[in-house]
């Protein structure tokens, strides 16, 4: 009955003899058989050193990292959209009284241009010959042209010519020059002469040479010294 009943434990003993639990178990049990395999003696021994690391596969990536820091302020976000209609009465109010006053001074100086106009009496097609009656040297006369965005006055034909004759009280300059090129008269906003009117024997360069062109009273031209003074007249558009 007792061997009977130990045969299984001692099998297992026998088999298992590998695992200490079972085994210090079994012993208590076989205390008559003879278990074999003698149990280990002592405890376990100091930890070993650490090993090299691995050479298989690498380790799953780890969890995110914490939030960084703030960036800086990007661009400027999309244009919002239109605002409420009807929420800005005192600006419409406004814009209106503002086209209003347009269209007054608008009405204005279409009157008065065509006072002074009139009063110049010397428009040309699309041309207005204007003068202050000054002489000056032809550097003096571009600069004062070129002072409220005109230019020295070019008769581009000969109702130009005339005009320009009846704003002139004496001899005045021409913007026409051959600075660049002696004997190739041009204008002074450039390109070649389209119309002359030039006396009879010039452009003759006299003397130490003559760059610049005036309009004599009786409408003819003559070539003369750019540092000599004669009338300033301009031309703008009418
Ligand atoms: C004529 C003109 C000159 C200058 C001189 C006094 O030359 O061509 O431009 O006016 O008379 C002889
Ligand atoms: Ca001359």
């Amino acid at each position: 009955m007792f061997l009977s009943s130990s045969l299984p434990v001692f099998l297992l003993c026998v088999v298992t003899a590998s695992v200490a639990e079972v085994c210090e178990n079994a012993e208590k049990t076989c205390s008559v058989v003879n278990c074999g395999t003698p149990g280990r003696d002592g405890r376990d021994g100091p930890k070993g050193e650490k090993g090299e690391p691995g050479q298989g596969l690498r380790g799953l990536q780890g969890p995110p990292g914490k939030l960084g820091p703030p960036g800086m302020v990007g661009p400027p976000g999309p244009k919002g959209a239109k605002g409420d209609p009807g929420s800005n009465r005192a600006a419409e109010a406004k814009l209106e009284n503002l086209e209003e006053e347009i269209r007054i001074l608008k009405t204005q100086l279409d009157h008065l241009r065509k006072l002074q106009i009139f009063s110049l009496g010397k428009q040309s097609g699309k041309k207005l010959f204007v003068t202050n009656g000054e002489k000056m040297p032809f550097s003096k006369v571009k600069a004062l042209c070129a002072g409220f965005q005109a230019s020295v006055a070019m008769p581009r034909n000969a109702q130009e010519n005339q005009a320009i004759q009846k704003v002139a009280t004496d001899s005045a300059f021409l913007g026409i020059t051959d600075e660049e090129t002696e004997g190739q008269f041009m204008y002074v906003t450039g390109g070649r002469l389209a119309y002359s009117n030039w006396k009879k024997d010039e452009p003759n360069n006299h003397g130490s040479g003559e760059d610049c062109v005036i309009l004599l009273k009786d409408g003819l031209w003559n070539d003369i010294s750019c540092s000599s003074s004669f009338q300033a007249i301009c031309e703008l558009p009418a």
